[in-house]
């Protein structure tokens, strides 16, 4: 009883030390700044790797920005319009033209048919553009 305890334990453990390893950030612009138009995007990730679309490498995929728009949840396409750019030849930054106003940013990662990886592989930052 104890013992089968302590292997669940353990397992969990390992599993949310996994999880904790892998994420996306910001390297700029910093959440909530004030920037000028075009805004430069700089992005990272932790524990996944960085490959062009199309390539379906376990544990890889592209970056995304959103601008003002929903989370993409797990599993479902991240859409290519106004509001969502990919970056499928696996850019780490970009700049953007935005209006002046205050935007919500959001970089998804996404694997190499722009399935995202979910809430754990978002990060959403604030920033007004004057
Ligand atoms: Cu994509």
């Amino acid at each position: 009883m104890m013992k089968k305890f302590a292997v669940a334990a353990a397992f969990l453990g390992l599993s949310t030390a996994a999880f904790a390893q892998q994420s996306v950030s910001f390297v700029e612009p910093a959440d909530g700044a004030t920037v000028t138009s075009p805004v430069k995007v700089k992005f990272a990730v932790t524990g996944m790797e960085v490959k062009p679309a199309g390539d379906m490498t376990a544990n890889t995929g592209h970056h995304h920005l959103l601008i003002n728009a929903a989370p993409v949840k797990a599993g479902e396409v991240v859409p290519a319009d106004e509001h969502h750019i990919h970056f499928g030849k696996g850019q780490t930054e970009t700049e953007v033209k935005l209006a002046p106003g205050t935007y919500v940013l959001s970089m998804q990662f996404a694997n190499g048919l722009h399935q995202s990886y979910g809430p754990g592989m978002a990060k959403d930052i604030k920033i007004t553009v004057k």
